[in-house]
């Protein structure tokens, strides 16, 4: 296939890309584009037009090429080239336009866009920042603090808003190549000159003094920890205080950091683990899926209400089922007063807030969902009722339903076999809030049918979530991994820590929040009850949960009821140290036979995190995830860990296996609990000297 071909019509050169699926700028396309441009500038053309075949403009730099030697054409060779042509080079842009792309798009002299394009530079969500000159040429257009919005957000913009900001000249109706012959022939008859966007100055007096010191602060909480976010503020800081030589030098230097770092390696793992979660292995993009127009839930609660609106937001009519009218009528008025916030917020206005409503059917009779193509139970977490549930709607529901369960810890195969049908019944776990958290974790049930988890796979990308397919164990991927973690916040709170440092040590790692604080948040009555189903085995030594048992028994729910390991204002929600909570702790530890000491923030970490990568080891050997990046979505994506850390096993890898086996053995050793006898998988890769990420490759 030719990637980059070039063609001569009338008095214009078109360098047309093809390099699929996104016209990523791999080598081959960075050296096509120099020929071309270098080719044109001896023939009779008086204008070039750079356009890309398929469904999409320049996506950005090839990310895979990152982790090998670079060669030349680098991307600022291919930039320089396109901005020194001698005659005018007119980008033509549709589809997506980021990063490295839309770098290119900015050398030429001119750009126009479809109406439904978008341009960006995505780089930061990869640990990066621009490194072809992003930051020196947008903030010449746009303006700093604009440029700041775009390049620290990543987020990409409409053509009508990069119109406005002048990242885009015009933009074309119609057929683009047309429209971009057009445009081109319209700039020749009016004589334009080259616009070469280095050519502009940015008087330093437009900037606002404070401006960039302003920013630092607000990304030093919006991206705590974070090195690329605060050197996007240096460069464009240099945009406006330097020359565009020394900028780009400053740009260079600070990509080529960033680039190196391990938060960007991280982050880059991240990109390619969350598509390739959505790929199961044995079941090919040819598996026909069934359709899925409309959907009944089962359960007006908090997580019924927002399972309901991810599908009315994407236009698919649900039918929320509640036993009474009293609740149906609790879960309705919940799921708008969720969308009054949204349109509090401006996120939603009041049309669409109305249309989403409109497509939510409340019933508190069954037979409602005798024609829906899908149905998700949110119920009580509980297995007889889950299953009188299931037995239910196999009476009720057409052939071919997909019947799913939202549990988060039963057995989805008792559930299947309480219906006729168990080739339809499959696990769709939401993270709540259910209409903000992204993971969604598919749990395949031992008979369920492919084309049931392929359509499942699809739905989730329709509505916006990141799924990744689990088997069926005891709390699946991410509560499975969830309970090691938190015996080991609760053991070292016993044995010398406080909520303030186990929750501190937590989240100056990363995490959103530290696990006692999630505890508070969700309400530790939910632990409690789940404990109470539990067999000794899974609930541990005594010693273990005795701290959170007393909390809730002494009616500390958490910061729904103002006290929990903190105390809360009542106004403001601030979380307050407790000192009760300190003495409740040593009274334990001594009625335990816990002798407290001194506990190190590096024992904390260490613990903590390990006892995550023993569990995820477990389940990679076991089968429960397909792989070990599956593992490191379900924890980006659904528990508030770093992306910049690259989730859990991506972690152990960068630590390296022999060090995390050793500290486990160690761990073993010191304790004597079987909970801490390395995974054989561990071991195995510890031995052989490799990691998850290769075992899973090889797998
Ligand atoms: C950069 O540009 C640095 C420069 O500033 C400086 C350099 C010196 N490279 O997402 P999809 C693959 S950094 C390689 O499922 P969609 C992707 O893995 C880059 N591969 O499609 C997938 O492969 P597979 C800045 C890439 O339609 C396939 O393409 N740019 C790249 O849902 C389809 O992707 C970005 O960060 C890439 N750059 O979304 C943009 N991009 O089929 C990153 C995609 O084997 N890309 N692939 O799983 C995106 O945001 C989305 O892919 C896009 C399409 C919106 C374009």
């Amino acid at each position: 296939m030719t990637v980059v071909t070039y063609r001569i019509e009338n008095n214009l050169g078109i360098i047309s890309l093809n390099n699929p699926p996104v016209n990523a700028l791999s080598h081959v396309l960075r050296e096509g584009i120099v020929n071309a441009v270098q080719a044109a500038q001896s023939d009779d053309t008086q204008a070039l037009i750079l356009v890309c075949e398929g469904r999409t403009f320049i996506a950005g730099a090839d990310i895979t090429e990152f982790n090998k030697t670079p060669q030349a054409p680098s991307l600022p060779d291919v930039i320089e080239t396109i901005e020194n042509s001698q005659k005018p080079v007119i980008a033509a842009i549709h589809g997506t336009a980021l990063g490295g792309g839309l770098e290119t798009a900015l050398a030429c002299h001119y750009r126009c866009a479809l109406a439904s394009a978008k341009v960006g530079l995505p780089e930061v969500k990869l640990g990066l920042l621009p490194g072809a000159g992003g930051t020196q040429r947008a903030p010449r257009l746009t303006g700093a603090e604009a440029a700041l919005d775009l390049i620290t957000s990543g987020a990409p913009i409409s053509a009508d808003k990069a119109l406005k900001l002048n990242l885009i000249d015009q933009i074309v109706e119609g057929e683009l190549l047309s429209g971009a012959i057009a445009y081109a022939e319209q700039l020749l008859a009016d004589k334009a000159p080259l616009k070469r966007v280095r050519d502009i100055a940015i008087d330093p007096a437009s900037v606002p003094a404070d401006l960039f010191e302003q920013y630092r602060k607000k990304l030093s909480k919006r991206a705590r920890g974070q090195i690329a976010p605060q050197k996007i503020v240096d460069c464009v800081e240099a945009a406006v205080l330097h020359p565009i030589e020394e900028g780009l030098l400053i740009e260079r230097g600070a990509f080529m950091e960033c680039k190196e770092s391990s938060q960007s390696s991280a982050m880059r793992h991240m990109f390619f683990a969350e598509r390739e979660a959505a790929k199961v292995k044995g079941i090919g993009k040819e598996t026909a899926t069934r359709p899925i127009k409309s959907v009944g839930i089962i359960g007006g609660g908090t997580m019924g209400g927002g399972i309901a609106m991810n599908f009315v937001n994407v236009g698919i009519p649900v039918t929320l089922l509640e036993v009474s009218e009293e609740g149906l009528q609790r879960g309705l008025n919940l799921v708008e007063k969720n969308y009054s916030i949204s349109v509090k917020k401006g996120k939603l206005t009041e049309a669409q807030k109305s249309d989403c409503l409109a497509l939510i059917k409340g019933s508190t009779n069954y037979d409602d969902l005798a024609d829906v193509d899908m149905v998700i139970e949110a119920v009580f977490e509980n297995l007889d009722v889950k299953r009188s549930v299931f037995e239910q709607l196999d009476k009720v529901c057409k052939p071919g339903a997909i019947l799913a369960t939202n549990t988060s810890y039963q057995d989805v195969n008792l559930i299947a076999e309480a219906t006729q049908r168990p080739q339809d019944v499959i696990g769709l776990h939401f993270f709540s809030p259910a209409n903000v958290m992204k993971l969604l974790e598919i749990v395949r049930g031992a008979k369920t049918a492919d084309d049931v988890i392929a359509t499942s796979m699809a739905l989730a990308k329709k509505i916006k979530k990141v799924p990744v397919l689990a088997n069926v164990c005891y709390g699946f991927i991410g509560n499975r991994m969830l309970r090691p973690y938190g015996r080991e916040a609760q053991l070292c709170l016993l044995e010398g820590g406080t909520p303030e440092q186990i929750d501190r040590v937590m989240q100056n790692w990363g995490m959103a929040m530290g696990p006692l604080a999630v505890g508070d948040l969700a309400g530790l009555d939910i632990g409690y009850k789940a404990r109470e189903g539990q067999t000794e085995e899974q609930k541990g030594a005594p010693k273990t949960y005795c701290v959170a048992d007393a909390l809730v028994e002494m009616d500390r729910l958490g910061q729904k009821s103002g006290a929990g390991y903190y105390l809360y204002d009542p106004e403001t929600r601030a979380r307050i140290n407790d000192p009760k909570v300190l003495t409740l702790v040593e009274e334990h530890a001594k009625a335990q036979g816990v002798e407290r000491r001194y506990i190190s923030d590096e024992e904390i970490l260490k613990r903590l995190t390990y006892a995550w990568i023993n569990e995820g080891a477990k389940i990679l050997e076991e089968g429960i995830a397909q792989r070990s990046s599956d593992i490191d979505v379900v924890y980006v994506f659904g528990y508030g860990f770093p992306a910049y850390r690259g989730g859990p096993m991506h972690y152990a890898d960068t630590i390296g296996l022999q060090e995390v086996y050793r500290s486990i053995s160690e761990l073993h050793e010191q304790t004597g609990e079987s909970y801490w006898k390395p995974a054989a998988l561990l071991e195995t890769l510890a031995k052989e000297n490799t990691n998850f990420q290769e075992w899973s490759a090889r797998s």
